[in-house]
């Protein structure tokens, strides 16, 4: 227990004051079966920075939560793109 508060203490104390999270809305209209969603989600996942990545195939659109700290929106776009899907981001 002491030492599980100490490692949420060390990364408490790792992140720098100005981080914030954000959230973008990306449109990914590439997405043609309900298997695509997966791999838009996954690729989005592996990014470092993003702490939630919820891909609709309805909608083709990934809504991802980030740290703008750590990455940014083109960073988002450039990972959905290498997994094969390109996307834009949403107004
Ligand atoms: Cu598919």
């Amino acid at each position: 227990m002491k030492k599980f508060i100490g490692v949420a203490l060390a990364a408490a104390l790792a992140t720098p004051a100005w981080a914030a999270q954000k959230t973008v809305t990306l449109s990914v209209p590439g997405m043609s079966c309900a298997a695509c969603p997966i791999t838009v989600k996954t690729a989005l996942s592996k990014v470092d920075g993003v702490q939630k990545a919820e891909v609709s195939y309805g909608k083709r659109e990934a809504i991802v939560l980030f740290d703008d700290a750590r990455t940014n929106v083109e960073a988002l776009t450039r990972a959905t793109a290498n997994a094969g899907y390109p996307s834009t981001v949403k107004q």
